[in-house]
């Protein structure tokens, strides 16, 4: 977009005026920002427009899931329309800060870690590629909750992002639809926000559904006797938009919840189908050339009988021909192996929620039992286990598998595991079905916004093609004998630990040797991704430093940011675990110059743009097949960070990427832990064997920490010694350590450790979601660029 200063000046002063009676002399920050993000709106609405009028034309994909994780949008849009650094610049000469104005906006944080972040880079893709795509999901009023400590202890407080409203969406009330449950039917309203691709005129939209009471349609309702009972109706509409579930891949089961999920799926199929006909009419079996839809997880899985009963009983199409569309319209990702994210609901429930819907699933379900018998004759107990309705379950995985056309898994290694374990019925049933696509995360958010002076370095080098063709930074290969770029990046990278440093001590008043090596886990907090095999370890080398003063060793910070399930005992002892090692750790004068640990609070996108570029090691230490793919790793790659992890998720392709030489891995791979687990695995044999370790998973019990009297260490160590250690925490220590000792060596060598960096920058262009989503389009949607002009 060209930058008009003199024509920005007069939107602005004019918008500050109409909306807040101020001038742009006296205007609080918040005022700036708002008229800000509003001459914003206006300047790309007409392109908006067009966007939407040219994708109606052609195929269009859909994105369905349950979260977006979008972060802020101010200063991703202004990167994007390529009118950042005017705009910085035009605020500067005003006397007014920019970052100041930037802290203003709250994350949209409608989701809980990985996979609704993905959801959000997925975005930026699709309209930076000019693919026409577009995401639905709800317009929770209360995204992920705020977290803070109290004692070592994560507390709660909702989140409210849309308080003051919020700047960047348009309410669309000509696109509302009803949808209806059994009992009762709510309002869909929906909000679209716009998605502005880097470099280019195209703008997708992501529309959010809001929820609201038929009865502010039909004021006649409120009439003396039914006043309580329609406040109560209302009430009870809109819970279904109040507030996201906080669990990340655990399945909770609950009524509310499968509520959401039909409203916004069957609001979003409403909408796609309103739109089809205005175009192609009743030529239903057109569907599946115009339309593809992505089942992001077994959230939105619902979908496949909703769109069933809007061709049958809303269309009047046969039930087979119905059934042919919807195979061809449907692509289901599943993004985990962990069985309790695999969502089930009891049928009762589901029948009482959306009655219709459940005859329809028993429908599919019977036809594919039908199906299974005549394939499998003889073998019921392969027929019994793929049934669709199994007790009084229904396993919406199953539903989704039998009605798409694509399943994909997000990792290689994690597709491999689907295909030869977990979905190895369905594998052997469709192995056309099956593919990969291995996750991504957009380089605008992740380098060019979060790090400008890498990113400044990386154009300088080779150019700025990158931003838009991320595998152009294999380029940077060489360069990996000049010391005098390995200096560069190393300077950034200092500068940018200065920068987080800061931002700790003015956040949570900690100090920091910003020369120390700042060892990073930041993600969910899940006893398989072991941040207590971290925090183990951690514990471990205290008391090796309290016994052997002397001992050769470079300062080292070790970093957390997690959010814990507020239901999920064990992770939120491990927050406490990690925050009373910081105490002691940070308290001991002796060690404070060597060794720190900290915890970041309420981590976040917006905290997480500030983290990933500041970091040397990036932690990655899942237990080996549990982590589908991760992509936080990706993220510290492309800034630079070496990766400290298991052959887990994704983390295999990035050390063959980069060369496993310049990552550290470590620990158990998954045939490793197949065969352990045959054997028989006794925690106790490490727990013996292994020096030190005893000390460190006795402290749990022995009042060398405490949880306070909660009782949650005592559980933690159970689950480790009488439990089986599930997630071979004490098995895999050894290896850990081990490789945490090679870091603290091998970082001394400044130009070595740089060199790596390096190698890992330059070969991080697989991980932009560029690649990914072009995949998607090309394999699974077959969609094609529609550039606006
Ligand atoms: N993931 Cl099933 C989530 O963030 N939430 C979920 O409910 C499920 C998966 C993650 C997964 O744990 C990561 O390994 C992936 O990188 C991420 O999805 C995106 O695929």
């Amino acid at each position: 977009m060209k930058f008009d200063k003199e024509e920005w000046k007069k939107k602005l002063e004019e918008r500050l005026l109409e909306k807040f009676s101020v001038s742009l002399k006296d205007a609080s920050p918040f005022e700036i920002y708002r008229a800000l993000g509003e001459t914003v709106m206006s300047f790309i609405a007409r392109d908006w427009y067009e966007t939407k009028k040219e994708y109606s034309k052609t195929k269009q994909a859909f994105y369905f899931s349950s979260e977006f994780l979008m972060g802020r949008a101010l200063g991703n849009n202004l990167i994007n329309l390529g009118i950042d650094k005017e705009i910085q610049e035009f605020l500067k000469e005003l006397e007014i800060d920019y970052n100041q104005i930037e802290d203003e906006e709250e994350d949209a944080a409608l989701g809980n870690g990985g996979l609704g972040r993905l959801a959000a880079c997925f975005m930026d893709s699709l309209a930076t590629l000019n693919l026409p795509g577009q995401g639905y999901s709800i317009r929770y009023r209360n995204g992920i909750f705020n977290q803070y400590l109290r004692d070592g202890y994560q507390v709660e407080k909702p989140e409210t992002w849309l308080k003051y409203g919020d700047v960047w969406s348009v309410m669309r009330p000509e696109d509302e639809v009803i949808v209806n449950f059994g009992n009762t039917s709510v309002r869909a309203l929906p909000y679209d926000m716009p998605i502005i691709g880097y470099g280019t005129k195209n703008i997708n939209t992501l529309r959010l559904w809001e929820a609201h009471s038929i009865v502010d349609l039909d004021l006649g309702v409120f009439n003396q006797q039914d006043y309580l009972h329609a406040t109560q109706d209302k009430t009870l509409a809109e819970d279904i938009s109040r507030v996201l579930y906080p669990n990340d891949s655990t399945d909770e089961g609950k009524k509310l919840r499968l509520r959401q999920q039909y409203f916004f799926v069957s609001a979003s199929l409403q909408d796609i189908m309103k739109n089809f006909k205005k175009v192609h009419g009743r030529e239903f079996s057109k569907i599946p050339e115009f339309i593809a839809i992505q089942l992001n997880d077994t959230h939105p899985v619902i979908a496949i009988p909703e769109l069933m009963r809007i061709l049958v009983d809303v269309e009047g199409v046969l039930w087979e021909d119905a059934w042919e569309i919807v195979k061809k319209t449907f692509s289901y990702t599943n993004h985990t192996i962990l069985a309790e994210a695999l969502e089930k609901w009891w049928i009762g429930l589901y029948q009482e929620v959306v009655p219709r819907i459940f005859q329809i699933t028993e429908g599919i379900h019977n036809q594919f039992k039908n199906e299974l018998a005549k394939l499998y004759p003889n073998d019921t107990d392969r027929q019994n286990r793929m049934q669709i309705i199994q007790g009084n379950m229904i396993h919406m995985a199953w539903l989704a598998i039998y009605g798409s056309h694509k399943v994909n898994g997000v990792a290689e290694l994690h597709t491999e595991i689907l295909k030869n374990r977990e979905l190895k019925d369905w594998y052997e049933l469709y192995p056309e079905k099956f593919l990969n696509k291995t996750n991504g995360i957009t380089q605008r958010r992740w380098l060019l916004k979060s790090n400008p002076q890498l990113s400044s370095y990386i154009t300088e080098l080779i150019g700025d093609a990158w931003i838009k063709n991320l595998s152009e930074l294999k380029k940077l290969e060489q360069f990996l004998d000049d010391e005098k770029v390995l200096n560069k990046i190393w300077d950034i990278k200092i500068e940018k630990k200065k920068e987080l440093v800061e931002y700790l001590r003015e956040t949570q008043g900690i100090d920091i040797n910003p020369k120390s090596i700042f060892d990073v886990q930041v993600k969910r907090m899940h006893e398989y991704k072991r941040q207590l095999l971290n925090i183990f370890q951690v514990y471990n080398l205290y008391q090796q430093l309290k016994q052997n003063p002397n001992m050769d060793f470079t300062p080292t910070t070790y970093i957390y940011g997690a959010k814990a399930a507020p239901g999920y005992k064990v992770a939120k002892g491990i927050i406490r675990l990690i925050n009373d090692v910081a105490q002691i750790v940070n308290g001991d004068d002796e060690i404070k110059d060597k060794l720190k640990v900290v915890f970041i609070e309420n981590y976040r996108v917006t905290v997480a743009e500030k983290i990933f570029p500041a970091a040397d090691i990036s932690e990655q230490i899942s237990t080996a097949g549990k982590e589908a793919s991760g992509t936080g790793n990706m993220k510290f790659m492309l800034n630079g960070a070496i990766t400290l992890g298991t052959l887990d998720g994704a983390n295999v392709e990035i050390a063959k990427e980069a060369g496993e030489e310049n990552e550290y891995i470590f620990g158990m791979r998954v045939e490793d832990i197949d065969e352990l687990r045959k054997k028989g695995y006794d925690p106790r044999f490490p727990y013996n064997n292994i020096t030190g370790l005893k000390q460190v998973v006795d402290a749990l019990i022995d009042g060398s920490l405490s949880d306070l009297g909660s009782g949650i260490y005592r559980e933690i160590h159970s689950l480790l010694m009488e439990r089986g250690d599930q997630y071979f925490v004490l098995e895999d220590f050894e290896d850990y350590r081990r490789k945490q000792r090679e870091i603290n060596r091998d970082y001394k060598n400044k130009i070595s450790w740089a060199k790596k960096m390096l190698k890992n920058i330059a070969n991080a262009g697989k991980f932009s979601s560029d690649r990914t989503i072009l995949e998607y389009a090309n394999e699974i949607w077959d969609i094609k660029e529609t550039k606006i002009k």
